[in-house]
């Protein structure tokens, strides 16, 4: 049996998702007439709190459709140096949307520093690229999962309208956050203007992210959505899974993250593993070994006993806990990550 901490978008659908697209009332979504997709949108919108939602394929497509409804060509997307957007989405917004990214410094907690978000409105000028939007992540997936709270998306917020500036929030996991923080998720959607939120992560879901925001803006993430090949026609089957995620498959998170947090607290008792357990708040682990220590060569070790954890860059690795990793798997892990290292230890000191 493999246990596999890579990510939380290994996830399964749940039986009763597979039962609900298996029913699923579909109509041509491209028309509008799909009632299952309407339903999901609809509910999204009212959770969030927005004017309107869309549903689309994926996160990646829902924070590129929603930069393209938002900026214009040649103008800049502000966001975080440890963002997925900036990391993970293949450059999307400038191969496609002519978008300028301008990185902004991030700290371990996934705060970009107000000051470093202002420094980098640069006044209008004939010379300068124009800032188009500004970008926030919750939770902070590159930055060990952790929350990003309320009161600073309100500050961002209050900052950009300053300026005239949409803010948009890749909300992969604001369910993790919502959950973790016992608020709803317009604690953080009422400051911003747009949000994205994955149904294919922790919520399970085979397939789908739903964008919300003003009816302006979903007009033209829907047109974005379309240019990008996202229209679906029967996509009721997939929306059907995502209200199964939606009703079903948030309270559990609260498990997810309490496994996250047996599994750091683990890895932080062996020797040769650092991790931050101020960071773990939600469901991602993200540790380094120390000095001297392959995190490659780990990585290896581990897939052969079964345990599969992901490179996330420079050294750090990543496991996420989600639906199908319990806590009993997590023990298993550590156990696993405890004889991987004792190996390796014993390799580097010359003993084979
Ligand atoms: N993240 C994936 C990988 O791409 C790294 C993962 O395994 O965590 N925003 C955030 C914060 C995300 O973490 C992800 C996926 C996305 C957007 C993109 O979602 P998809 O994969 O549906 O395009």
């Amino acid at each position: 049996m493999t246990i596999d901490l890579r990510s939380d978008t290994v996830t399964l659908p749940s039986p009763r998702m597979r039962d609900a697209m298996a029913r699923a009332e579909v109509g041509d979504d491209v028309f509008g007439e799909d009632p299952t997709v309407n339903a999901l949108e609809a509910f999204v919108a009212q959770r969030t709190g927005k004017a309107a939602a869309v549903f689309v394929p994926s996160g990646t497509m829902g924070n590129l459709s929603s930069l393209l409804a938002h900026a214009s060509r040649g103008s800049e997307v502000i966001l975080g140096d440890e963002s997925h957007i900036y990391h993970y989405e293949a450059g999307g917004a400038s191969a496609l949307g002519g978008l300028v990214f301008h990185p902004v410094a991030t700290r371990p907690d996934g705060i970009m520093p107000l000051e470093a978000i202002e420094a980098a409105l640069h006044p209008a000028a004939e010379w300068l690229a124009p800032p188009g939007v500004i970008c926030l992540e919750n939770t902070h997936n590159r930055c060990s999962g952790a929350i990003v709270p309320p009161e600073y998306v309100a500050e961002v917020a209050a900052l950009a309208r300053t300026r005239g500036l949409p803010v948009h929030l890749d909300g992969a996991r604001l369910f993790n956050a919502a959950v973790a923080r016992r608020l709803p998720l317009t604690a953080w959607t009422d400051h911003v203007t747009s949000v994205q939120m994955c149904l294919s992560k922790g919520l399970a879901a085979p397939v789908g992210s739903v964008v919300a925001g003003p009816r302006d803006f979903v007009a033209r993430t829907r047109r974005a959505r379309k240019i990008l090949g996202g229209g679906m026609r029967q996509a009721g089957v997939l929306a059907a899974a995502g209200m199964i995620a939606l009703t079903e498959m948030v309270d559990r998170l609260a498990d997810d993250h309490a496994n996250a947090r047996l599994l750091a607290e683990g890895l932080a008792r062996l020797p040769g593993v650092v991790v931050n357990l101020d960071l773990v708040q939600t469901n991602i682990v993200i540790f380094t070994l120390r000095d001297g220590l392959d995190s490659a060569a780990f990585i290896d070790r581990l897939a052969r006993e079964g345990v599969r954890v992901i490179d996330m860059g420079r050294g750090r690795l990543r496991a996420v806990t989600h639906y199908g990793v319990d806590a009993d798997h997590c023990r298993a892990a550590l156990d696993a990550c405890r004889r991987a290292l004792a190996a390796m230890t014993a390799g580097a000191a010359g003993v084979s």
